[in-house]
């Protein structure tokens, strides 16, 4: 096959800009990419794959994009319609119909994430999710490792126009220029987010939106290719010395429908879609090379059928796998690694006992010592305010440029947290309160939980977000809620929850050292009471996650309880004692609600044969209901009575003072569920 020369004559064409052989390898990549799309139809037709999103139409930028940026050096978030860019960066055919198919040995994900979601730690290609707009930040967080790390990495994340006006968005944009962090946002714009047309997203231009917070921003048509690849190239050269982000708002077509459960007659007519095909950018290479004498048209056919024909072996090779195995389906949701298992004497390091903000704190500070990977930020955590409840105070100053305040934005925090994880950092975040996790849900739900999961292992981020919680601060319906039991839904979270000052320091240190994102509840009601002070446990001092803690052995009935519902439950029993009565109640304190100790639970009911569950959040499908659950089907032949909770009511909780009590649980309340029980 004959690649003919270029005159250098530079009036023949604009395309002489660029070297021939970049012109070719651009065309070889456009047509692997093609073929790769057209046996995916053939999938979709046959009912083999249920996901499918064609990139005709963006095949150019993102080929471009691939050729200026260097594989397996940068980072690459890309979103779901990234096949082109995924042939561009050079993942073996093979890879990339096991994804599409889902099977066996699919390096991708086992065929546990959609196809379209391709991953790569040898390309570094972050395992992507289908949710519009999250990838963002997670990026913002690699860049920020970079950036911390002093490498020339480049972080490249994409989506299409419609993603950016999900608020994660605006954050990230935000949060890369304030940092100056080396991420090239590409948002592909193809004029449609499924049927909806940009004209409905926004009345602004990307481009202008991310100039607006101060970032070098440029537009470029993302269907031809040597405006582009000049364009781009000597700007990313800027990005890679630390010039900062760049957004490139790239104007592409979609030639196809959304996906194929889409269908966009529906909604484009006849001249919209004659105008898309019209700017087919496959179509316009392959006349340029074929004009600009590069390629005759022999070579063109040869070239294609080559092209065609690996495709189609490699696509009838992955068909010919079968599905995973099922034992499979579960499995990478944890590490399945811990740091501690058996639980020992604290060995205080002195008599004078510590508020359980003290002991965070040193834990924390302990951990930096012995981790310099460890990374903290959240709001106000910074010194000299140290956090508004002052937990990581003194930080900062311990460890300058490793504590910082972030901005006011949940999935900030959390979103840069997955990012620095997945990059090796520990972040270890704040979420001021837990009232105020929510912005950040996206990313603890749909991204973090699952990243190990769905990458079958090849990527996880480890890190800890502690969580400011819980009522009986006046603190009315924002700043009073727990929500433990939304989060322990989720698989993939450990979620520590100590009810005093040694349990706390063990945990923390745990939590800090265990290779599984861990939600650390810390009830603000118990920072600083004398109550829940205890002498400071060592250095060395881990607690296992999964263990309970019996607070007081008992043998006619078991409580059980977690963070301050503990010491109620302790002062429901004073209570009782001082009415004369000295029952025999077991107090179990779980620690961790995921892992559920359900063996001690089972164990001390057995014996008990009664049991009563406390807790703060509301009643209805609290965690109680499920330790309810648990009890009646492992201990129901030993059970003397119902199984009772005393929980909050199903509100909000109100701000005065007669209200919350009427709202939260009470000590009164637990003492007359005891006093039933007992009686039954
Ligand atoms: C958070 C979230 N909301 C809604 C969806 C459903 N959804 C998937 S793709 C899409 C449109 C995205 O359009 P755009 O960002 O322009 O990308 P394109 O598909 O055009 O490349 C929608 C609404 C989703 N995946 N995630
Ligand atoms: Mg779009």
């Amino acid at each position: 096959m004959a690649v003919r020369k270029v005159s250098a004559d530079r009036s023949e064409s604009r395309a002489l800009d660029v070297k021939p052989e970049i012109f070719l390898q651009l065309y070889e990549k456009m047509l692997r990419a093609y073929y790769v799309e057209e046996a995916c139809r053939v999938f979709v037709r046959a009912g083999k794959c249920s996901f499918y999103a064609s990139a005709r139409g963006h095949e150019k930028l993102q080929i471009a994009v691939s050729m200026i940026l260097q594989p397996g050096k940068d980072w690459f978030f890309p979103y779901y319609r990234e096949k082109a860019l995924m042939v561009g960066l050079g993942m073996p055919l093979h890879h990339l119909f096991q994804g599409m198919l889902s099977r066996e040995g699919d390096p991708n994900s086992l065929g546990r994430n959609m196809s379209e979601h391709f991953s790569s730690r040898d390309l570094r290609v972050v395992s992507p999710t289908a949710c519009t707009g999250t990838q963002f930040l997670i990026a913002v967080g690699m860049a920020k490792a970079i950036q911390t790390e002093g490498r020339d990495e480049i972080v490249y994340v994409s989506g299409g126009e419609g993603s950016t006006s999900e608020g994660e968005f605006f954050e990230a944009i935000n949060k890369a220029q304030v940092d100056r962090l080396p991420v090239l946002f590409v948002v592909q714009n193809n004029g449609y987010a499924i049927s909806v047309p940009q004209t409905q997203q926004t009345s602004s231009e990307l481009f202008e939106v991310a100039r607006g917070f101060g970032m070098k921003s440029v537009r470029v048509d993302g269907t031809r290719f040597t405006d582009m690849y000049n364009t781009l190239k000597p700007l990313v050269a800027e990005v890679r010395r630390g010039a900062g982000p760049l957004f490139v708002e790239a104007m592409v077509v979609r030639i196809d429908s959304h996906s194929s459960s889409d269908d966009q007659t529906k909604y484009r007519d006849t001249k919209n879609l004659e105008e898309a095909r019209r700017r087919d950018p496959l179509a316009h290479t392959e006349g340029r090379v074929l004009q600009m004498g590069l390629l005759t048209p022999a070579d063109v056919e040869a070239w294609r059928a080559k092209a065609k024909a690996e495709v189609e072996a490699a696509a009838a090779e992955v068909d010919a796998l079968p599905y995973p195995d099922v034992s499979t389906a579960t499995r990478d949701i944890f590490s399945g690694t811990t740091v501690v298992t058996a639980e020992r004497e604290p060995r205080p390091i002195s008599d004078k006992p510590v508020t359980m903000v003290e002991a965070i704190n040193h834990g924390l500070r302990e951990e930096m010592e012995r981790n310099p990977k460890i990374v903290m930020w959240g709001e106000d955590i910074q010194d000299p305010k140290g956090g508004v409840f002052g937990v990581t105070r003194g930080l900062t100053e311990a460890f300058p440029g490793r504590v910082v305040n972030s901005p006011l934005a949940e999935a900030t925090i959390m979103g840069m947290a997955q990012g620095m994880a997945i990059a090796g950092f520990k972040p270890v975040v704040e979420i001021q309160f837990a009232d105020y996790s929510f912005p950040a849900y996206m990313q603890m739900r749909n991204e973090i939980s699952n990243l190990r999961w769905r990458s079958a292992g090849a990527w996880s981020c480890p890190m800890v977000v502690r969580v400011a919680t819980g009522g009986y601060i006046r603190g009315g319906p924002f700043h009073s809620q727990s929500p433990e039991t939304l989060y322990a839904h989720t698989p993939g979270w450990y979620l520590a929850y100590p009810s005093n000052a040694a349990d706390a320091k063990g945990l923390i240190k745990t939590a800090c050292r265990m290779d599984d994102p861990v939600l650390f509840f810390e009830h603000k009601g118990l920072y600083r009471q004398v109550y829940t002070k205890s002498p400071e446990p060592d250095a060395d001092y881990l607690l296992p996650f999964g263990k309970a803690r019996t607070v007081r052995p008992g043998r006619d009935l078991t409580v059980v309880a977690w963070g301050r519902a503990v010491h109620m439950a302790q002062q429901a029993l004073g209570q009782l004692a001082a009415g004369g009565a000295e029952p025999s109640v077991e107090i179990l304190d779980l620690r961790t609600i995921v892992p559920l100790d359900v063996d001690a639970i089972l164990e001390s009911v057995r014996r008990t044969g009664k049991a009563l569950v406390v807790h703060e959040a509301p009643l209805f499908l609290g965690t109680g209901a499920e330790i309810v659950a648990r009890v009646a089907d492992g201990a129901f032949e030993s059970l003397d009575a119902p199984v009772r909770r005393v929980a909050a009511r199903d509100s909000f909780v109100p701000f005065a003072p007669n209200l919350e009590t009427a709202v939260l649980p009470s000590v009164e309340q637990i003492a007359t569920a005891i006093r039933e029980l007992l009686e039954y």
